[in-house]
């Protein structure tokens, strides 16, 4: 790397009121609806600092502003559409929802102004500040993109088929693994035979993501979001190719080496500059996972979930430390890792949630610390759709939660199931044990923010300590 300039150390100097929060999490999770309430509670709680009470600037009342501003080089996130959707301004008969699924990149920087009372600050009588907060939001099957950066076509395809050779996943990929295994990868290229096992490899994938099936490691992502890509685009004709037989190297122009290509070219030309823009360089982290989802859909969906998840932490880069990385920006100081749609159950198992999300992330919290990244882990809801109430279920008195299911026309009130504070044993798979409900937001108007759990928390550790 060249020497530092003093032109390099007067833009970081420049940049300094600026963070970048990485908006992590598989698709689903909840990272849209995260961004929709982060912003908007941030532009609430000037009015309002009750709202944020775990946000130190705003429980001080020094919180006095927030405007939202483009990122520079990357689509508006819709801000104006999702809270509308969410707060019921979005539709004629202003019905309450979510904001559509996210299918291309967009992102946003919201400006906070606030008092500081920092000792230099005050003494330079310069106490109100600006922090800019720079997100990010994407489609999050393209994160599981990242991982292929560390590996060539030969060591993703053995990998990618040794898992589809497994159930659940088996079975839904017979056609395809047909079509794969009659391919000579030692032969000269047949494009007609390749271009036929990628058609197939991307039904098997849709197939894999469907909701009845529910799992999540899919690769590459673009075959199911194919982003700014036309679907037929050659990029994305791909699939993984058995190895050759006897092992030996495949020749120049065979199917494997065309197919290798591709994949290169596919790398090349839509991973690496989707990691180098976007998530290189941050400053803070939050990984959403959406815990109770993932507990509904049952132990493979769940594995599934855990195997994704340690896939995409593993590629980012949390080792630098020291002034070279200050320069660059890329010294991450903290990475949150959330529980997701916490409102699912009563407050009374946001203690056990909040465990077991521990325990899924527990070795990748542990290797980030490693790096000397500080991690934490919390049970949030962005929008709190229910409320509790107590209730009796077959005589005995338990915690529910009620509120307006989507699909259904009055409030329910129902026990959605303990959550187990370790992880999930045999015994805990059993049918119908978690009954967790998809709750609209009915009651959130927005005027005064949005009722959440836990957002202020997240947002105390992503940004706090840069609103002092
Ligand atoms: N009850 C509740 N549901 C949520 C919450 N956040 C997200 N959801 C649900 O999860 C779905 C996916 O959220 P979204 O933010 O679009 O996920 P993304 O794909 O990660 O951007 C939404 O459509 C809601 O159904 C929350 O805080 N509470
Ligand atoms: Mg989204």
């Amino acid at each position: 790397m060249p020497r530092p300039t003093p032109q390099a150390i007067l833009r970081r100097l420049a940049e300094r009121n600026t963070v970048r929060v990485a908006v992590t999490g598989l698709r689903r999770c909840g990272k849209t609806v995260f961004t929709t309430s982060f912003v908007h509670n941030l532009m609430s709680a000037g009015q309002w600092p009750d709202l944020l009470p775990f946000l130190k600037v705003a429980a001080r009342g020094d919180l006095i502003a927030a405007e939202v501003f483009p990122l520079p080089g990357v689509p508006m996130f819709p801000f104006e559409h999702s809270l509308a959707a969410i707060v019921g301004g979005g539709t004629a008969h202003g019905a309450h929802g979510w904001p559509a699924a996210t299918d291309r990149l967009c992102g946003l920087r919201i400006a906070v102004r606030y008092r500081s009372r920092r000792t230099l600050n005050v003494l330079r009588g310069r106490r109100v500040r600006t922090l800019n907060i720079d997100l990010v939001d994407y489609p999050g099957e393209w994160l599981l993109d990242l991982p292929l950066l560390a590996k060539d076509f030969a060591t993703w395809s053995a990998e990618t088929m040794a898992l589809a050779a497994r159930e659940p996943r088996a079975r839904h990929v017979r056609e395809w693994q047909a079509a794969v295994d009659a391919i000579d990868a030692q032969a000269s290229a047949d494009p007609v035979a390749l271009k036929r096992a990628a058609t197939l490899y991307a039904e098997a994938l849709r197939r894999c993501a469907a909701p009845e099936v529910g799992l999540t490691l899919h690769q590459p992502a673009r075959l199911l979001r194919p982003g700014e890509f036309s679907p037929d685009s050659p990029l994305l004709e791909l699939s993984p190719l058995p190895p050759p037989r006897d092992g030996a190297p495949p020749p120049a122009g065979s199917n494997f080496a065309a197919m290798a290509a591709r994949y290169d070219a596919y790398r090349e030309r839509i991973v690496a500059p989707f990691y180098r823009d976007h998530f290189r360089y941050f400053d803070a982290q939050i990984v959403l996972v959406d815990v109770l989802g993932a507990l509904k859909a049952g132990q493979a969906a769940f594995d599934d979930m855990r195997a994704a998840i340690a896939a995409i932490l593993q590629s980012f880069d949390y080792s630098r430390s020291g002034f070279r990385a200050w320069l660059e920006g890329a010294l991450t100081e903290r990475v949150l890792f959330a529980a997701t749609k916490a409102d699912h159950v009563s407050s009374n198992q946001h203690p056990n949630l909040r465990r077991l999300l521990e325990e899924v992330v527990a070795r990748e919290a542990n290797r980030i610390r490693f790096r000397g990244v500080g991690t934490e882990a919390l049970a949030i809801s962005s929008v709190r759709c229910t409320e509790d109430v107590v209730g009796e279920v077959q005589g005995q008195t338990l915690s529910l939660v009620r509120g307006m299911p989507a699909g259904r026309d009055a409030e329910t009130a129902l026990f959605p199931g303990e959550i187990p504070a370790h992880f999930p044993g045999p015994q805990d798979w059993r049918e119908g044990r978690f009954r967790f409900l998809d709750f609209l937001p009915v009651h959130v108007s927005g005027a005064r923010g949005i009722p959440h759990i836990g957002l202020d928390e997240a947002m105390q550790g992503l940004v706090g300590n840069h609103l002092r």
